[in-house]
């Protein structure tokens, strides 16, 4: 098949997550278009039957806000045209379904050109249930011609906020096994903080993913056992977060990395991953820390109970709570049979639930569906 693909080109999930969707479908054998305003921060594009085209927003005095909205519009029509696509595939409700709606109506008269709309989280969670955006958001699910949820948590929480009749499928997030991988020795030998176990923690360090919880929790750890935290990600929790490792005197126990594009290398090298987040619709982040074989200490809730079975492949711990996640951190860090046992569960449960080759003939699946129409 001939996708388009739209998304956040940036460090969200969401965008990691269409485009390691799209290279998988290249790899299969389809073509595909990514149609964004920079080129996907994982996307390789020298790689076979990806193309990539750019939105250009030209602004002029007029606008106070430029309409990017309508300039990927124009573009999704002008590609799936030049280049026969047999359907888009946005990821985010907002605004990338709207446009995909106005390229389908665009073509209507000379070709049927589908849409399957991707609902990530806060798309619905957060951004989609303020007031400005909540009737759109909603017309544009029910217009999509396919859409998916990446949890069951997400697919209810969509019914009952918008009310929708649409059928939603749920496709849960993936990960390369291949790519993300356990490196025993390479944890030994880590350069960060010799002699002590890392923990790990990647975001786009918005106030969701309360990131004060993990320097808090660190300074619980290292009451007990000798720890270094390593901060992956930027945003606009980094700061405060930074501060709060000065006031509570663990500044030298923590490295914040800003924002890496190769998380695969340096997930193996830690010990434990923390991801304390108020809400995850999924929580991509403990998938590729299990897939390393680095249990998630997380926050219960949301999708991630969908992902992470409690005591067998991580722990969930009330949001919140940071002597409980501290106390869990500590158990795994000191006991070395039970770290390897829940190590071992973690990449068993990627292995047969979460893998690229299980979960990428779903949307092919959905695919074929919206293109029989
Ligand atoms: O977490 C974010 O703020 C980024 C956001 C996005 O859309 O880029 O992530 C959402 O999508 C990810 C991929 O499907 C999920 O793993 C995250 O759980 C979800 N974030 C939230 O629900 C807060």
């Amino acid at each position: 098949m001939k996708i388009g693909i739209t998304c956040y080109p940036t460090y969200g999930g969401s965008g990691i997550v269409a485009t390691e969707l799209g290279l998988e479908l290249a790899n299969l054998g389809h073509e595909v278009h990514f149609i964004t305003y920079a080129n996907p921060i994982r996307l390789d594009p020298g790689t076979p039957r990806i193309h990539y085209h750019e939105v250009e927003v030209s602004t002029y005095p007029l606008f106070q806000y430029p309409p990017y909205s309508l300039a990927l519009a124009s573009r999704m029509a002008e590609v799936a045209e030049r280049y026969e696509l047999d359907l888009l595939h946005v990821h985010y409700a907002i605004p990338h379904s709207i446009s995909a709606l106005l390229a389908r109506d665009m073509l209507a008269k000379h070709r049927r050109l589908p849409f399957v709309t991707t609902l990530h989280g806060t798309d619905i969670t957060l951004v989609g249930t303020d007031r400005s955006y909540f009737p759109i958001t909603k017309f544009s699910i029910e217009q999509s011609d396919g859409v998916t949820a990446v949890s069951d948590y997400l697919r209810q929480r969509t019914l009952e906020v918008f009310g929708v009749e649409k059928p939603i499928h749920v496709i849960l997030n993936f990960v390369n096994c291949e790519t993300y991988q356990p490196h025993p020795e390479s944890r030994r030998l880590q350069t960060f903080a010799p002699g002590e176990k890392l923990l790990i923690h990647i975001s786009n360090f918005r106030p969701v993913k309360r990131v004060g919880d993990c320097i808090r929790i660190l300074g619980q750890v290292r009451k007990h056992a000798p720890a270094h935290l390593l901060m992956v990600g930027d945003g606009p929790e980094r700061m405060p977060a930074e501060e709060l490792a000065h006031d509570l005197g663990v500044a030298s126990h923590v490295t914040f990395l800003g924002k890496q594009d190769h998380v695969e290398r340096l997930i193996p090298l830690a010990h434990v991953l923390l991801l304390p987040s108020e809400l995850e619709s999924f929580g991509l982040a403990a998938l590729e820390g299990m897939a390393c074989g680095v249990p998630p200490v997380a926050s219960r809730g949301g999708g991630l109970a969908e992902l992470v079975t409690d005591g067998v492949d991580g722990y969930l711990e009330p949001v919140g709570d940071i002597s409980a996640h501290a106390a869990r951190v500590t158990e795994l860090l000191s006991d070395d049979a039970l770290h390897r046992r829940i190590s071992g569960g973690a990449r068993h449960t990627t292995q047969t639930r979460f893998c690229t080759s299980l979960i990428i003939p779903q949307y092919e699946q959905v695919y074929r569906e919206v293109c029989r129409g």
